[in-house]
């Protein structure tokens, strides 16, 4: 197409926008400025919305996560110097849009989330990143990623564990996705980790509790003593050689770094520390991943947003690396 602003890859792939022909600040916001799924023919990795917040137990808000990280995302360039990778030029990544789900039913609306990647992700070899909503997206993405691969080792980036059993009754919440995905044996026990719990708890035996659903947990608390590179041995030993899963609360970052979120702890994660602990997973096969619990109504300077625009890059590049 003539004076079409976008970047082509020699080997044909649709990447960003062009920066020096339109300025990162103009036109309709996609992830990344990259295309929408429609106008390429095939896609290596979509980028999915899923605008739910219906299983929060505290702050509202979420639901406007997508839109707060597709905004945030203007600011991110082509070279990963990192991990060496240009991303949107060596894979078809494409911002597939929004699932619609139900904010009335939740049991509906995890089925509509698992059908909206199922619908989007079809073999194997396509990989997913969801920006959400809610945590409770996580459990419907499990079952997804179960379908193509089936169990997987999961990795998550969380200030909570979120494997309690009920809230109010209900099985389906933000606090509750891995607990059901244990149960519904989405995940490899014994290969499953959380990083950067901390918090207070409802009792000592939430602990224990995780433990026996297959996890194990690196304390945001330990940081400081084992260090960073602590942090990628421990998660890489427990992860072995299967596929992985990554789940990122964005809560896993302290207040300072991401204060719009639904359950804020103190004590937590810097973004810096985040990403080494991402970057040293590029050898691992992620066949997907999310970025959650983003409430832009308690950010303050896209600060939250521009983090988990950021932290969906890392994901992508990593999924190409
Ligand atoms: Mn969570």
């Amino acid at each position: 197409m003539q004076n079409d602003p976008r970047m082509r890859s020699e080997s044909g792939v649709l990447g960003q926008i062009d920066a020096q022909q339109v300025p990162r600040y103009a036109g309709l916001g996609t992830f990344a400025r990259l295309p929408q799924r429609h106008e390429v023919a095939s896609h290596d990795i979509a980028v999915i919305g899923v605008p739910f917040d219906s299983g929060v137990t505290y702050r509202p808000g979420a639901r406007f996560g997508p839109a707060a990280i597709r905004q945030a995302s203007r600011l991110l360039k082509p070279y990963h110097p990192a991990l060496e990778v240009s991303p949107f030029a060596t894979a078809q990544v494409v911002d597939a849009g929004d699932i619609a789900a139900n904010p009335f039913d939740i049991t509906t609306a995890v089925e509509q989330i698992k059908d909206g990647i199922l619908g989007l992700v079809t073999s194997p070899e396509q990989r997913f990143v969801l920006l959400g909503g809610d945590h409770t997206i996580a459990l419907p993405a499990l079952q997804a990623v179960n379908e193509l691969h089936g169990p997987v080792a999961l990795v998550h980036f969380d200030a909570h564990l979120d494997t309690w059993d009920t809230y109010f009754g209900a099985p389906c919440t933000h606090g509750t996705p891995f607990r059901r995905a244990s149960e519904q044996g989405l995940i490899v026990k014994g290969h499953s980790a959380h990083v950067g719990i901390r918090g207070s708890l409802y009792d000592a035996a939430d602990l224990l509790d995780d433990a026996e659903l297959g996890f194990t947990a690196v304390h945001c608390r330990e940081i400081d003593r084992i260090g960073v590179d602590g942090v990628i041995e421990r998660v890489l030993e427990r992860v072995g050689e299967h596929p992985v899963y990554v789940s990122i609360d964005v809560d896993v970052l302290d207040p300072a770094f991401a204060p719009g979120t639904g359950t804020p702890e103190i004590g937590g994660m810097t973004s810096r520390e985040l990403v080494a602990v991402l970057r040293a997973m590029r050898a691992l096969n992620i066949v997907g991943a999310d970025v959650v619990e983003v409430a832009p109504a308690y950010d303050h300077a896209e600060v939250t947003a521009v983090a988990a625009a950021n932290l969906a890059y890392e994901l992508i590049s990593l999924m190409v690396g």
